[in-house]
C-alpha cells in the first residue's frame, strides 16, 4: 500500500515543492486547497496533477475533520500559514488565527478522528520565531535550543504553533515533529517575497519592462537556501523513530545587497543602486536584522544538506524569471 500524505498550504512553494517529492516517492497525495475559487487551483494542477485536491480551511477544524476522513493520511504537513511578515502587520489577528490557532484546528482535528497514534505530523516553524537581537544573535546559527524572540504577529503565531505541537506530542505521546525552517527560495516564490521580487524585477529591466525596483529595508540578513532541498529535509523528520525538532539553514548570512549584487550580475549590470529605489511602504514596524542558522542536528541525524548553495539560488531564479518575462506578452 503506498502511504498516504495530507499537505496543508499545497498552493503555496513548499506545498507544491513537496507533493512533487511525495509523488516521486509513490504516495498518494491530498492537498487542501482554502476558498471558494482559489484562483492558485489551476497552477496546483498543471504542476502537480496527481494531487487530490480538498477543499478546506485551517480555521475550520470541521473542514479538515472532513480532509482527514477523505485522505486517510499516514503524514500530515502542515505549511499553511499566511506567512508574510509584512502582512501580518497589517491583519494581526487573522495572521494568529491561521498561522497560530489553525495549528490547534489540525492537530485537535487529528486527534478528535482518533489518528493521535497512527499519523505523523510536521509543523512548518521558522527562524521569525528567535528575532536577530543582540542579546540573542547567533554566533555559529541559531540552533533547536536557541532563545526564541519573534518580532511580528506572524512569528508570534508560529511561536504558538511551534509549542502546541511540542506539547501534543509531550501530553499525547504524537509524532510530532517541527522543522525550524530558515528562508527558503526559489522559482515558484511569490512576488511579494524579497528574493523572488528582485530576481523577477531584474528580469524585467534587462528585458525592458520596468526601469527600477522599489524595496524597503536593504541591510538585514538572511540565510537563504532553496525551497526544493528544503522539502527533503521535511519529508526525513517524518521518517526517523522518535519524533524532534530540526533546523534548516545552510550555515551562511547574506544581506539583500548581496543578493542584489548577484542578480543584476546574472543581467551584465555591475552598479545595481541607480536601478533600487527604497520606499517606506516597505519598511516594518519592527525588524529581524540578521538570520543565520546552524543545521548541525540535521546534518547528522537526518543525513540532510542543502545542495543549491547562495550564488546558484540567485541564478536559478533569475534565470527562471527571464524566460517567464521573454514568454509573457505584457509590459
Ligand atoms: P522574511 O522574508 O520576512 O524573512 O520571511 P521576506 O522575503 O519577506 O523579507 C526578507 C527581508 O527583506 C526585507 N525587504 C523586503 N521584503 C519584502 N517582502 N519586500 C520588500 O520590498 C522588501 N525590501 C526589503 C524585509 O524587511 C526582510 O528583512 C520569510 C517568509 O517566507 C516567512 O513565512 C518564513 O517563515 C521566513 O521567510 C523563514
Amino acid at each position: 500500500m503506498p502511504k498516504q500524505a495530507l499537505i496543508t498550504g499545497i498552493s503555496g512553494q513548499d506545498g507544491r515543492y513537496l507533493a512533487e517529492l511525495l509523488l516521486e516517492k509513490n504516495y498518494k497525495v491530498y492537498g487542501l486547497l482554502r476558498g471558494q475559487h482559489n484562483p492558485k487551483r489551476s497552477i496546483v494542477e498543471a504542476e502537480v496533477p496527481a494531487v487530490e485536491l480538498i477543499e478546506g480551511d485551517l480555521t475550520d477544524m470541521s473542514s479538515l475533520i472532513r480532509a482527514l476522513e477523505v485522505a486517510q493520511p499516514d503524514e500530515v504537513y502542515n505549511l499553511g500559514a499566511i506567512s508574510h511578515v509584512g502582512y501580518s502587520f497589517k491583519n494581526p489577528i487573522l495572521t494568529a488565527e491561521v498561522t497560530g490557532k489553525g495549528v490547534l484546528n489540525m492537530l485537535e482535528a487529528i486527534r478528535l478522528s482518533g489518528g493521535v497514534k497512527t499519523v505523523r505530523f510536521y509543523q512548518a516553524s521558522t527562524s521569525e520565531m528567535f528575532g536577530g537581537l543582540d542579546y540573542n544573535r547567533p554566533g555559529k546559527g541559531y540552533n533547536e535550543n536557541a532563545l526564541f524572540h519573534p518580532r511580528s504577529p506572524y512569528g508570534v503565531a508560529k511561536l504558538y504553533g511551534h509549542w502546541i505541537t511540542k506539547n501534543y506530542r509531550e501530553a499525547y505521546g504524537m509524532y510530532a515533529s517541527c522543522g525550524i525552517l530558515f528562508n527558503h527560495e526559489g522559482p515558484r516564490r511569490g512576488v511579494e517575497f524579497v528574493t523572488r521580487k528582485i530576481s523577477n524585477g531584474v528580469a524585467r529591466i534587462h528585458l525592458g519592462k520596468q526601469d527600477h525596483i522599489e524595496l524597503g529595508n536593504l541591510d538585514s540578513k538572511r540565510d537563504w537556501g532553496y525551497a526544493g532541498d528544503y522539502v527533503e529535509g521535511m519529508w526525513r523528520m517524518l521518517q526517523q523513530d522518535q519524533p524532534g525538532d530540526y533546523v534548516l539553514a545552510t550555515g551562511e548570512t547574506h544581506s539583500i545587497g548581496d543578493f542584489l549584487e548577484l542578480a543584476f550580475k546574472e543581467v551584465g549590470i555591475d552598479d545595481w543602486k541607480p536601478y533600487v529605489k527604497q520606499n517606506p511602504a516597505f519598511m516594518r514596524p519592527a525588524e529581524v536584522d540578521i538570520l543565520l542558522g546552524d543545521p548541525s542536528k540535521a546534518e547528522n541525524e537526518l543525513g540532510w544538506k542543502r545542495k543549491v548553495d547562495f550564488p546558484g539560488l540567485v541564478s536559478m531564479m533569475v534565470q527562471h524569471d527571464l524566460d517567464l518575462e521573454a514568454e509573457k506578452t505584457d509590459i
